[in-house]
């Protein structure tokens, strides 16, 4: 499966929840504009003088082919009630090293293995990514889903979470900020990284008329979160992404661990994930 990429999320009503440019490529020729695309071992463009540096932008996993390891659902008993259960099923993915192309294999040559799970329940989608050195040298890795939510309104909805936090606004030139609103409106191309957001306090895609949640998403071990609109004309600009207009029913709520690299020692095992919370 090209890039581990979800494409779609429909709720049972059988609305979308994810935002996929009319024109993504799905042929396997180029990383998908939409969905969730998973980044690793780099976040944009990779720094001179390093391990990533001969890495292509975000990184190899979000365009290569992983292999489909299995299903498995299981039930969770729900709150406590046996009758209610909260039936969920898992579809795991795998990238190794042996898997990637050898440009890939030659530009980051380290031994690692990738499982990445997708777990639907009736109460939302998570989906977290397992990162095991399997050589005998360390590496570092930065790692991120680049969830594009679909919404109805650009203007209709606000970022909520983020109050206090740092970012890197990297439409300004990549300076450093501290976030003061607690309801971030989007009204123009927005770009910007928050960093060591709290663990336990979810970022909200909120409803402006209403206030009310329309996207909840906490993390595990992804302390960063990346706020992106490329509005109008970064949207006509991108051969794939399509319509022009669509950068007004989508907003990319990123959560990462971006901020700074992660070292992973031989033999160790890294884990993080996300869980989104739609409004049902
Ligand atoms: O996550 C935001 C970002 O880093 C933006 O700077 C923009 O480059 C976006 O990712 C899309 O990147 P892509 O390589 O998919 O065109």
């Amino acid at each position: 499966m090209y890039g581990a990429t979800v494409t779609s999320w429909k709720l049972a009503d059988g609305k979308e929840q994810l935002f996929l440019s009319e024109k993504a490529i799905l042929d396997g020729s180029k990383p998908i504009r939409g969905g969730i695309p998973v980044v690793f071992p780099v976040f944009g463009p990779p720094p001179q003088n390093h391990a990533t540096s001969a890495l292509p932008q975000h990184g190899f996993a979000r365009s290569s082919n992983w292999e489909f390891l299995g299903k498995s659902s299981s039930e969770s008993l729900g709150k406590g009630d046996r009758k209610q259960s909260n039936e969920s099923v898992t579809l795991d993915f795998g990238l190794s090293n042996t898997m990637l192309s050898d440009e890939s294999r030659k530009a980051w040559p380290y031994e690692f293995g990738l499982v990445y799970s997708v777990m639907l329940t009736k109460d939302g989608l998570e989906t977290s990514l397992r990162v095991q050195n399997n050589g005998s040298q360390n590496f570092e890795f930065k790692v991120l889903l680049h969830t594009y939510f679909q919404i109805d309104d650009i203007s209709k909805i606000r970022v909520k979470g983020l109050e206090s936090k740092t970012y890197v606004d990297k439409v300004l030139n990549a300076s450093i900020h501290t976030e003061t609103s607690p309801s971030l409106a989007i009204t123009q191309e927005t770009d910007r990284v928050y960093q060591a957001l709290d663990a336990g306090v979810p970022v909200v895609i909120s409803s402006a008329d209403d206030d009310q949640p329309i996207f909840s998403i906490t993390r595990k071990a992804l302390d960063d979160v990346v706020v992106w609109n490329p509005w109008a004309d970064k949207a006509k600009g991108m051969a794939d992404f399509a319509p022009d207009e669509g950068f007004k029913n989508m907003i990319c709520v990123e959560a990462g661990s971006v901020a700074s690299w992660q070292t992973l020692e031989a033999g160790e095992t890294w884990e993080g994930g996300q869980f989104i919370k739609p409004r049902l």
